[in-house]
């Protein structure tokens, strides 16, 4: 749903008020979103909006397919030569690398605006104040106090070490704001009160980390495997991570923990709620 929802969002017919959708721009784009991604965090949304029977389910997964253009936005500039300079993403050549630098700074920022025309659109079925809600809550996911600050706070530490809270802060922010939002956006859309909705951010919090701990603990097993040599990507820019200063017998524990707490936090929705209770061990589990 989500693939075939993203790729009628990114089709060549311009919108009432587009005047031209240029075509390389558009295949910059088609070529950083429809790329075999695993769709975590629209799945989040569609599951989160399931546990409130939302009654239009058009709407939430308008709401995951924009989610996913931002995600995919944050992919695009992070492997930039400005950036993490990457050659391959997802397994095929980056954007940039595929077009040019300035085709994927365009199709960057293209897809980061579309996200927030797609969730304002007349076309997304849903009460005016549920929107105003979402858009805010996306831009404060994704910008400064969020997604874009955290990439930020992680370039600015480069060569420097951070204090336990200075680290598990940058990592709510880089990579949990957004999975934090996909939660809390299920819960907005499906009409649930303001205590279900923290709920459900709360969850989002717990498996935020738990994604950015199975990252680390992948590249500490990846560097280890290896006997020493540091081909993890963090362990190769000499970052430290929570997994590399305590160890992967630490890190596994955390991730039991982690799931525990989003299990427990569940509790109230009944089985209702046991995929996302399978999404938090995948998450917590997951080899890619
Ligand atoms: C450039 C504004 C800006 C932000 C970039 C999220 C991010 C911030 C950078 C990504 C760096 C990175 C690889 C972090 C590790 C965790 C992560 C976000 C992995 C990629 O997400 P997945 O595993 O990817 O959900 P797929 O490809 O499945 O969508």
């Amino acid at each position: 749903m989500v693939e075939g929802e993203l790729r009628r969002l990114l089709d060549t017919r311009p919108l009432e008020g587009e005047l031209y959708r240029p075509d390389r721009l558009l295949k910059a784009m088609r070529h950083g979103v429809l790329n075999g991604g695993k769709r975590l965090r629209p799945f989040l949304v569609l599951e989160t909006a399931a546990l409130f029977e939302a009654t239009d389910d058009t709407a939430a997964l308008r709401v995951a397919a924009a989610l996913e253009c931002i995600h995919c936005y944050s992919l695009v500039h992070d492997d930039l030569p400005a950036m993490d300079d990457d050659d391959l993403r997802r397994g095929k050549p980056t954007v940039h690398r595929a077009f040019d630098e300035a085709a994927a700074i365009l199709a960057g920022d293209s897809l980061l605006t579309y996200a927030f025309d797609i969730v304002s659109a007349p076309e997304t079925a849903m009460p005016a104040e549920a929107k105003i809600t979402l858009v805010n809550r996306l831009a404060r996911a994704s910008g400064m106090g969020g997604m874009a600050g955290g990439q930020a706070l992680d370039l600015a530490a480069e060569g420097s070490s951070l204090s336990e809270d200075e680290t598990l802060r940058l990592q709510a922010m880089k990579t949990g704001a957004l999975i934090r939002f996909a939660c809390e956006a299920g819960a907005v859309i499906g009409g649930a009160q303001d205590a279900d909705i923290e709920r459900l951010g709360e969850f989002g919090a717990a498996i935020g980390l738990a994604f950015q701990l199975a990252d680390d603990l992948l590249d500490l097993t990846a560097s280890s495997e290896a006997m020493g040599k540091a081909t993890g990507k963090d362990a190769a820019a000499g970052k430290a991570t929570l997994a590399s200063l305590h160890g992967i017998d630490w890190t596994r524990q955390q991730l039991r923990g982690l799931v525990a707490q989003a299990e427990d936090i569940l509790e109230p929705f009944g089985e209702r709620a046991d995929t996302l209770k399978q999404a938090a061990r995948f998450v917590a589990e997951r080899q890619s």
